[in-house]
Order: C-alpha cells, then structure tokens, then sequence
C-alpha cells in the first residue's frame, strides 16, 4: 500500500558555525573535507528507487524479470513501487536540500526513455528533465549515471551484454539523452560498477540477467567498456562542457598471511576486481593475470576497440564498501576467510575504511593517467527502524566519519579526489537482497512512503551548513 508521503520534522541547520559542538561525525578542522572545492552530495539509481515500472511507456527491463523469477531476490520482492520515487521526486529532492547536500547522482532509467526502435520516449525524457531542471534551481550539481544496470529487456533478448551491438545500442541511448539534457548534467557517468554488471550478471548469477559462466562474464565486460568508449564519444559531440567518466566498485583484498601464495592470492582478488575494469580503460589492455585466475576466457576483441575503450576520461567514479581477507585456493585462485572479531554491517560486510584509503593511494601509483576521482558511493547497510519519530544509525554515523577520514588521508597522500557521495539518499530495493538492508541517510516506510530523516541525516545537514557558513 502507498499513500501520502510526509517528511518527519528535523532541523538541519541545528549547529550553526556560531554554536557549533563537537559531534560523532563532523570531521577535524584540518580535513580536506572542509574545502569549499570537495563537493559532498548523495546517490541513488533508477530501479531501486523509481517504482511506476508500467507507466508513461517505460518498457520492462532485464531487473523486472528477474526479480519476477521465484528464487532470485529474497522474499520475491521486487523493483515495482520501490521508493515510488517516479510520483515523489519533488518532495524527495527537498530531502536534498534539508540535508544540505551540493550534488546529487542519480541515474537514468533506460527503458524509461527510448523505445525497441530507439525513438525517444518523450515522456520518459520529460521526467528527467523536470528533475534535473529542479535540481539545477536548487543549485545542485547533477552526476547521472547511463547505465546503472535496468537493460531494456528487448535488448536482453538479443543477447544483453553478450551480442557487440548492446555496446552500440548503449552509445545510441547516451548520444540521445545528452542531446536532449544538454546543459542539465554536470558529470555524466557511462557505466556504473560493470564488475557487477558482467561478474555477478553473467558469472555468478546473483544479478540480472543471471546467467553462470565465467567465459561470458569477461566477453560481458569487453562489450560493457566498449559500450562505455562509445557513449564517451557521443556524450562529447554532444555536450562538450560537461565532465566524462565511468563509476567503478573497487574491492579491497588482503592476504590472510605471509605465504606468498596467500600474497599471490590477494593480489589476484584485486586484479579480478579492479584491474579488470582500470587496465583496460587506462591502460588499453586487460590485465594477464586475469587469464591466469580464469584460464581460456579471453574476450573476442575486434581491431581498434582497446582504443575506443581506453579513450580518456575526466573523471573517475569509486565506488568502496568493504574490505575481503583471502587465501590461495591451492590452485590459481583465491578463497576467501572470513576475519573474525572484526565490525560488520547488517549484510555482513567489513567496516574496513583504511581499504578505502590503501585503494585510492594504490591506483595512484599504478595509473600515472588516473583521472580526478569522485567518491560516488560509500556508505552501509543497517535495520533501521523509526522509534518515537527518530531513527538512530550511529553505526553509520561513525562508518561515514572513519571513511570520509580515509578519503582526507589520501588526499593528504597525493590523490586527485574531488567529491563524496553518501550511498544512498534513501533506504531503497538493495537488488537481490530486497527492501531489508537499509543504506539511507533518510529512512523509507514502505508500507506508508513516510521519510524520515535519519540522525545520521541530521548530522551531515549540520556539517554541511557549518561548511556553507563559513564560506
Ligand atoms: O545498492 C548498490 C548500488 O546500486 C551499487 N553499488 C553498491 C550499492 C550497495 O550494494
């Protein structure tokens, strides 16, 4: 059931600079968190939070068929209503502007906006163009993202990710929304997290469109990158001021001990997971390693695509929520173990901030033509609940200081990193785990629709009128 949404009473701008107190999460004086520069904002994606799947001629994409498939997302839930976001979106972004955020990343629907012939779907473009118009009013910055994985499933039928001319199609769908947005996005983002889209797609099946072969996972990706290469090329003809990139998720592993094979393994962890995506797009080819974790599955490549794949970008989009301890699996491969003792979130993830840290220093020192970076999404997973009006997440709290520190140390190291995105602005369908873990700084009922700012909430709005105060 979905009835009116109403916004809990809070006080963002409680704590001006004048009366300002120490507090869990306002970051030390020294912290490049600080610079007026450091653009700190919050983000979404279409599906998790859209709902109105059937409505103003939005075609059914590959997350409605599979969270419609019995077994796949927990509790059958699935994208339908979600955060009915489609009918909310004014008041949703007001959420926006209580909390003081200066950027949003949100991400277009595809199957929103363009039809099986790849006619514009006006209605779908109207969407967001009265969305990102309004953030513009409210003097947001606006980071979208393409692809943030709802493939109409027209082109899934065709073979999704697996058949070269998705990769043409995702360029055809870039080069018509930014015609027709030209001017409404600051940063546009091609792909988001494609290690998810080809790994857990298309290796594991723990993702739409669930398939299980770790052969098709690596031709996946070549297409996904392709894909990306492309759409750069329109998003540039098109709207040349705006900034240009790709959102990764990068995954920290560390060896379980001294043993080089353990060493070894680590190291494999980390070329499976972010190798995989930055050699090609920096370096114009895919990491040898790769093949040795996954004998026999290298991706066709045709003449020319390591160039249109590695074509430079303005910025890089990280995405970090957890480190993983590994051990060599006695083969060529990595298994990983559990540490014990250590904090989780409620989906079992390590709180590893220094991950966060050791990641971004690391690709510093690998790619010398590593891009400016964007934090685009860090943040956790908790059973909120609403208790007399209020939620308390002081686990989070304390999460986004320690990484939010972690991003300070290294920038402080020599790191180009430019902003921070809370994941997520609200709590939101968390794809095959369903509505239960909840990653908002805004707490959604989803019986009621009812926002309520969560304490974390409270306090970033604090820190950042303090920031905005002091000018
Ligand atoms: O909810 C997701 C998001 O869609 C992509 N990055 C990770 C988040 C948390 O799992």
């Amino acid at each position: 059931m979905i009835h009116d949404a109403t916004i809990a009473p809070t006080d963002p701008h409680a704590g001006s600079a004048a009366t300002s107190q120490p507090d869990a999460f306002t970051p030390p004086a020294d912290s490049s968190l600080w610079r007026k520069d450091f653009l700190l904002g919050a983000a979404t994606a279409s599906y998790q939070i859209e709902g109105a799947i059937h409505e103003d001629g939005r075609l059914p994409s590959i997350w409605d068929t599979f969270s419609a498939t019995p077994g796949k997302v927990v509790g059958g839930q699935t994208g339908e209503f979600a955060c009915d976001h489609y009918h909310r979106w004014e008041s949703d972004l007001d959420l926006l502007t209580q909390l003081n955020f200066e950027a949003y990343r949100l991400s277009i629907a595809w199957p929103r906006v363009m039809d099986e012939a790849g006619r514009p779907n006006a209605k779908g473009i109207d969407f967001y163009k009265r969305l990102l118009g309004r953030l513009k009013e409210k003097g947001l910055k606006t980071f979208v993202t393409l692809y943030h994985w709802d493939l109409p499933q027209h082109l899934e039928d065709r073979g999704g990710w697996l058949n070269r001319d998705t990769a043409y199609r995702l360029a055809d769908y870039a080069d018509l929304t930014s015609r027709k947005l030209t001017g409404q996005v600051d940063s546009w983002a091609t792909l988001n997290e494609p290690w998810c889209s080809a790994y857990l797609g298309y290796a594991e099946g723990r993702h739409a469109p669930g398939r299980t072969n770790g052969r098709y996972a690596t031709q996946a990706m070549h297409h996904l990158l392709l894909g990306h290469g492309l759409s750069v090329q329109a998003l540039r003809a098109n709207d040349p001021r705006s900034q240009k990139g790709l959102v990764a998720n990068f995954g920290r592993g560390t060896a379980n001990s001294e043993h080089p094979a353990d060493q070894r393994a680590a190291h494999l962890f980390e070329v499976q997971h972010n190798a995989w995506v930055l050699d090609p797009l920096l370096k114009g080819s895919y990491p040898e390693d790769l093949f040795e974790l996954w004998p026999g599955t290298e991706p066709l490549v045709l003449e020319g695509d390591m160039e249109t794949i590695s074509v430079s970008m303005d910025f890089l989009g990280a995405n970090y929520y957890f480190r993983s301890n590994v051990k060599s699996d006695g083969a060529h491969g990595f298994t990983e173990v559990p540490l014990e003792g250590v904090e989780r979130t409620q989906l079992g993830w390590e709180v590893n901030p220094d991950g966060l840290r050791d990641l971004l220093i690391g690709f510093n020192r690998t790619y010398a033509n590593l891009p400016p970076v964007y934090i685009t999404e860090n943040g956790m997973a908790s059973d909120d609940a609403v208790v007399g009006g209020r939620v308390d997440d002081s686990q989070r709290i304390a999460f986004l200081k320690r990484h939010m520190a972690a991003v300070d140390e290294a920038i402080k190291a020599g790191v180009d990193i430019r902003g921070y995105f809370v994941w997520s602005l609200l709590d939101n369908f968390e794809w095959a785990y369903g509505y239960a873990p909840r990653f908002g700084v805004v707490h959604v009922d989803y019986d009621t629709q009812q926002r309520t700012i969560k304490h974390s909430g409270e306090l970033i709005a604090k820190f950042l009128a303090e920031r905005r105060a002091r000018g």
